[in-house]
């Protein structure tokens, strides 16, 4: 059991393109309870290997209403079932505290493979189609922040800067608040 740090845009390591897994072993399966637990944890709907840091085509999902329904995908692809567009608000983990609508097509096919290697070949419509298309955007390097105009982006980009340079003067501070605290030798 361990949770895993999640990147935060602007991270330039979420614009890596990740690669297909080749093997499904202990260490991917390993890396899948992870992602579960991290996913719980946060909490969020969905999380993609690469928002940990771990550039291989896996992500995490559960979309069921009492969080006790965890999918693994691995090397999941989709296409669209129908031209229709759905608009939901959609929120990141890597892209914390902020929301905006962002046009997904509302019917797909989902093919994957589970931790066991098993064939996943699945229609998904609503907030589960939502994630996947989601999810596959992680995988590919793209966050949701890409759809909005570069003004928004813009502005998440610098309050998000702003935040990490906050949270980065706040662990020195503790830090150093612990270290006088600390016995002298
Ligand atoms: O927890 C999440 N909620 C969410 C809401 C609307 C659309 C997509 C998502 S996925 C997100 C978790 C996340 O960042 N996954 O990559
Ligand atoms: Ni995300």
């Amino acid at each position: 059991m361990a949770l895993l740090p999640i990147l935060e845009f602007p991270d330039p390591r979420l614009r890596k393109v990740a690669v297909d897994i080749t093997e499904i072993n202990d260490d991917i399966r390993k890396l899948a309870k992870d992602m579960i637990e991290t996913m719980y944890d946060a909490p969020g709907i969905g999380l993609a290997a690469s928002q940990v840091n771990v550039h291989q085509r896996l992500v995490v999902i559960d979309v069921s209403d009492d969080g006790d329904d965890p999918r693994v995908l691995i090397n999941p692809s989709w296409e669209p079932l129908t031209d229709e567009m759905q608009n939901y608000q959609e929120g990141c983990l890597s892209v914390p505290e902020f929301y905006d609508d962002v046009a997904r097509y509302s019917k797909i096919k989902l093919n994957a493979l589970n931790e066991n290697g098993e064939t996943i070949s699945e229609e998904a419509e609503g907030l589960f189609a939502v994630c996947i298309q989601h999810e596959l955007d992680h995988l590919n390097g793209k966050l949701f922040v890409d759809y909005l105009s570069n003004l928004k982006r813009d502005r998440i980009r610098k309050k998000l800067e702003k935040k990490h340079r906050d949270d980065i003067k706040e662990a020195l501070y503790t830090a150093q608040a612990k270290a006088k605290m600390a016995p002298q030798p």
